[in-house]
């Protein structure tokens, strides 16, 4: 396998000959593999080229890529990643720091993963095993691990518990080679979470393995300290673009709750049988929500000749008659079990609605509105 360990320098004269040395101890673990440390050097007025070009000299797993400027950490990778695919025929780039905040100990880890067949290895602080330091503030912390919570819930990927570590291994073949930098959304911080998504998307086989997170050795921080709004943003930001449907749908399934909620409690002062206040004011909320699901939410599959519109319409009413069963049937049962109460009713309507919501949009986005194949989708943009 050949492995081209990425590493963006910055000032880091004083660390990068220690994590020279420190990487050839882990290469030699793995003689059947075939290692380049790639140092993207940010130009450093500290002298951290000459050094490493020193040690190129004499080390022949070490290689010097020199920035223009220094342009952020997110555009050295890319530079890097860009370098080991077409000059140095990577099969796997590992993205990690020169503090010593990843701890070259933990690199075999990672390749033990690859040899496990993984597509992306990520080093996870919030995996058992894997640490952060004791001495951080309790506000970082939990602002680091509470970032990867919220990550995880929005973008719904329950096997990935650290979302903004910088120590990971990524397959080149069929994965990174298949990403356009271009359109990762920052070039700060918030690039890893980017990038993790798009590696998900792509259908990478994810292993987490855990590793302890260090203080930095020695030398100073680069990267701004406002970088959790620009992480929670971009998490938002992947969310809604990958799913823009389901976001419209939600906000379309609230109209509807709303048109919903207000009929069922109008029709209830004059139709003596909740059943079917609650039944029949649904029927309306439903045509108003497939006009504006049909010109809105699934904008992108909008149906548009009459025939297929009277053919889906009729198959939405019936697809979406199951909640409505559901709903006759469960309110009755509910308002005759305890009470027809002004509580229990909404409380019945609560629940059938939330069921509503769930059958609905699965019905809808995989019959009604069924994505075209991605040959059409990608000639209808
Ligand atoms: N080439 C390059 N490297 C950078 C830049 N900013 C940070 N680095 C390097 O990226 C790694 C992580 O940066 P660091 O300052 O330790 O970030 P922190 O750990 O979040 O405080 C270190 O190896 C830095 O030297 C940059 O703009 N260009
Ligand atoms: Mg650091």
């Amino acid at each position: 396998m050949n492995i081209v360990i990425v590493m963006p320098t910055y000032n880091e004269a004083e660390n990068i000959g220690k994590m020279i040395s420190a990487l050839g101890e882990q290469f030699a673990k793995f003689p059947e593999d075939r290692f380049t440390l790639l140092v993207v050097e940010g130009n450093s007025p500290d002298g951290t080229a000459d050094v490493v070009r020193k040690s190129a000299e004499t080390i022949p797993y070490v290689h010097l890529l020199m920035e223009e400027k220094k342009a952020g950490i997110g555009a050295a990778y890319f530079y890097g990643f860009k370098y080991a695919m077409e000059k140095l025929d990577a099969d796997y780039v590992v993205e990690m720091d020169a503090d010593f905040q990843h701890n070259p100990n933990d690199l075999p880890k990672l390749i033990d993963a690859i040899h496990e067949g993984y597509d992306y290895v990520i080093g996870s602080r919030f995996t058992k095993g894997g640490s952060i330091p004791k001495d951080w503030a309790l506000y970082r912390k939990f602002l680091s691990f509470g970032g990867s919570l919220f990550s995880k819930i929005v973008l719904n990927m329950f096997n990935v518990n650290d979302f903004t570590t910088g120590f990971k291994a990524s397959r080149v073949r069929g994965f990174v080679d298949k990403i356009d930098f271009s359109t990762v959304s920052s070039k700060s911080f918030a690039y890893k979470i980017d990038l993790l998504y798009k590696m998900f998307k792509l259908g990478a086989r994810i292993k987490e393995v855990p590793i302890e997170f260090g203080l930095r050795d020695r030398g100073s921080s680069k990267i701004e300290k406002n970088t959790f709004m620009d992480s929670l943003l971009t998490v938002l930001k992947l969310r809604y673009e990958s799913n823009k449907s389901f976001f419209k749908f939600c906000i379309v399934g609230f109209t509807g709750l709303f048109v919903d909620i207000i009929l069922s409690n109008l029709f209830r002062l004059f139709i003596p049988n909740p059943s079917i206040a609650a039944s029949s004011a649904a029927m309306i909320a439903m045509m108003v929500t497939f006009i504006l699901n049909n010109l809105w939410s699934f904008s992108e599959n909008t149906i548009k000749e009459t025939k297929a519109l009277v053919k889906m319409f009729l198959l939405y009413v019936l697809g979406s008659i199951v909640p409505i069963i559901f709903r006759f049937i469960f309110v009755g049962y509910l308002t005759s079990a305890i009470n027809a109460s002004f509580l229990i009713y909404n409380v019945a309507l609560f629940v059938s609605i939330l069921f509503g919501l769930i059958w609905n949009y699965t019905f809808y986005s995989r019959i009604i509105w069924k994505k075209k194949s991605p040959k059409d989708a990608s000639t209808s943009k």
